[in-house]
């Protein structure tokens, strides 16, 4: 919980206002049945109206300055709860935005989308319970059981054996119900977590026709989630009604006992129906001091859960600006790297070259020699674990990553397209491009002539992930987001696969007319025979560097790779 606490204190005036007018509801509270009692016991009883309406127009006062300060403490409650968890909320997005690729890597998804959604609401009804309950339960206990003494001690007396009672049943339908409550979050958390894996493979479940074993995964932890739940509320269950006979039996036995003593004079009418309105609002605050001990489990939980997030040291990019600072050269010294958390073998081992600025080199190699892992590093999307990444001759461990990702341009091995229009996908190059250059940019990507062969042109909504395009119409949109960024480094992972050749080389040509240095991953010969600089990756090594006519001389890797694909 003490990582929750400063985005309390950001509202602690607030919320010590919501206490006082609390307070003063709960006071109002109190002072109700006591008025009831005087107008049967002095008015009624008495038969004197003046008196019955003087206390009348004494209680509507009171009803109503307790409504108003309830209304007012509402307000103010939804306010502050409402407002935390939307700072909760932004902080979490934002501190995930910080996270590094590794400390991204250990995380699910659905894991980071449940601490953002569910666990932020759980905190904010606790946040919201916790203004509702926690000054007026207490003094509503202990004012209820004052207030009777007043009235009349031996109905005072009355109370001090019942509540300790009904206080002990709730107690143990607490200690059984939470195991069972917080049970039936994990639970809970496990199903949203198949169901999202679900949701985002829809169509590979579909396409293999798995839906049966979809199914079957559901079901499993959606049955697990109903029998929790039910065995959590059957406590509930048993628990609340016996909790509700042992109040009324109590009132039984006090009117038993209160008809003889009003019999006797020794107590009056009023008293006992006052009497009865303290008891029902004990065993309300009884009953709410119960609920929020319940929303406390779960917030506690979740506060667990978004802890998690708030107490990451893994990050990257915090503050920085993102003026583009670094030169277009790039060098890799000895480099040698592991994927956090992925064992001991190295994805890159002693791996250097050197690329000037504004050429090109070629990396080819054949499928999980490390291509995508070498150039994840120019961007410091991770840190080298021996060796040095320079860009601009600047090392990435010391770079301030958002100056040198605002010189790179990266168009990754799996691009990936948002919802919105193609402009507004090209755009995310670089936010302020006017129309016109994001017509140049398609136009150089070779994607202009499909956008504008569609009625809407630029302004065609693109489906999630870009559903309703084709594979090359989908990489040219993310070669022409690339394009419009007009960086220093262009780096393509091998995103030109499922574009013709003759395409492939218009869009080749026009980047080499812009000339930025470009990093370019091909499973393709013909994509790199002409460049200067081709690198062979082998598991990992260097098994060549140099133009097309020396590696055919001097690796035997290329070589094969170039016979492969003679034909
Ligand atoms: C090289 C591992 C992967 C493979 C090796 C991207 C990535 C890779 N790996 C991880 O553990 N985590 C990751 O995020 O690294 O993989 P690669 O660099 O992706 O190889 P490639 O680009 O040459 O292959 P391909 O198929 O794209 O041509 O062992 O497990
Ligand atoms: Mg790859």
């Amino acid at each position: 919980m003490s990582h929750i606490i400063p985005y309390w204190r950001r509202y602690q005036r607030l919320i010590f206002t919501a206490f006082a007018f609390l307070f003063l509801e709960s006071f109002g509270d109190l002072l109700q049945p006591m008025i009831v009692s005087r107008i049967i016991d002095q008015g009624v009883m008495e038969g004197a109206l003046p008196v019955v309406l003087r206390l009348g127009g004494l209680m509507l006062l009171v009803t109503l300055f307790g409504a108003g300060c309830a209304v007012t403490r509402c307000i103010i409650s939804s306010r502050v709860s409402q407002q935390f968890g939307a700072d909760l909320r932004l902080d979490l997005y934002q501190r995930i935005n910080c996270f590094s690729f590794g400390a991204l890597g250990k995380r699910e998804t659905a894991a980071l989308i449940t601490r953002m959604t569910n666990d932020t609401s759980q905190l904010v009804s606790f946040t919201h319970g916790m203004m509702r309950v926690f000054v007026r339960s207490p003094m509503l206990l202990f004012g209820a059981i004052t207030m009777t003494f007043v009235l009349n001690p031996r109905l005072g007396i009355i109370l001090l054996v019942v509540v300790p009672l009904i206080a002990l049943l709730m107690y143990i339908s607490m200690k059984v119900g939470f195991p069972l409550f917080s049970k039936m979050q994990e639970a809970l958390d496990r199903n949203n977590g198949v169901l999202r894996e679900y949701l985002s493979g829809v169509r590979v479940v579909k396409a293999y026709n798995t839906f049966d074993q979809e199914v079957e995964r559901f079901d499993v932890s959606n049955t697990e989630l109903a029998a929790t739940a039910i065995k959590a509320t059957r406590v509930v269950g048993v628990f609340f009604p016996i909790i509700s006979f042992a109040a009324n039996m109590a009132l039984v036995a006090t009117l038993w006992l209160a008809r003889g003593w009003v019999a006797d004079g020794q107590m009056y009418v009023g008293q006992v129906v006052a009497f009865l309105n303290y008891m029902m609002q004990i065993t309300m605050s009884l009953r709410m001091i119960f609920n929020v001990y319940q929303m406390f489990i779960r917030a506690k939980a979740s506060a667990h859960r978004v802890g998690d997030i708030i107490n990451e040291e893994d990050l990257q990019g915090l503050g920085g600006h993102s003026s583009s600072l670094y030169g277009g050269a790039v060098s890799f010294e000895n480099v040698t790297f592991v994927y956090p958390g992925g064992g001991n073998e190295p994805v890159l081992k002693d791996v250097s070259f050197e690329l000037p600025s504004g050429e090109t080199l070629g990396i080819i190699g054949s499928t999980g020699a490390g291509k995508t892992s070498l150039v994840q590093l120019i961007p410091a999307f991770y840190l080298p674990d021996l060796g040095e990444v320079k860009v601009g001759g600047i090392s990435t461990s010391y770079a301030d990553v958002n100056a040198l990702r605002a010189s790179i341009a990266y168009v990754a091995q799996q691009n990936t397209l948002f919802y919105g229009t193609i402009a507004d996908n090209i755009r995310m190059g670089k936010p302020d491009a006017t129309m016109e250059e994001i017509e140049v940019a398609a136009k150089a990507a070779q994607a202009h002539e499909f956008i504008s062969a569609s009625p809407e042109g630029y302004e065609t909504i693109i489906g999630q992930k870009g559903v309703n395009l084709s594979g090359g119409q989908k990489q040219r949109i993310g070669i022409a987001r690339a394009l419009v960024r007009d960086a220093q480094i262009l780096i393509l992972d091998d995103c030109v696969s499922a574009v013709d050749v003759e395409t492939e080389g218009a869009i080749m040509r026009s980047i080499n007319m812009v000339s930025p240095t470009v990093v370019l991953i091909t499973q393709r010969i013909s994509s790199v025979i002409n460049l200067r600089h081709i690198l062979v990756l082998e598991a990992g090594r260097v098994a060549g560097y140099g133009n097309h006519a020396s590696l055919i001389e001097t690796c035997d890797v290329y070589k094969e790779i170039y016979n492969s694909q003679l034909i």
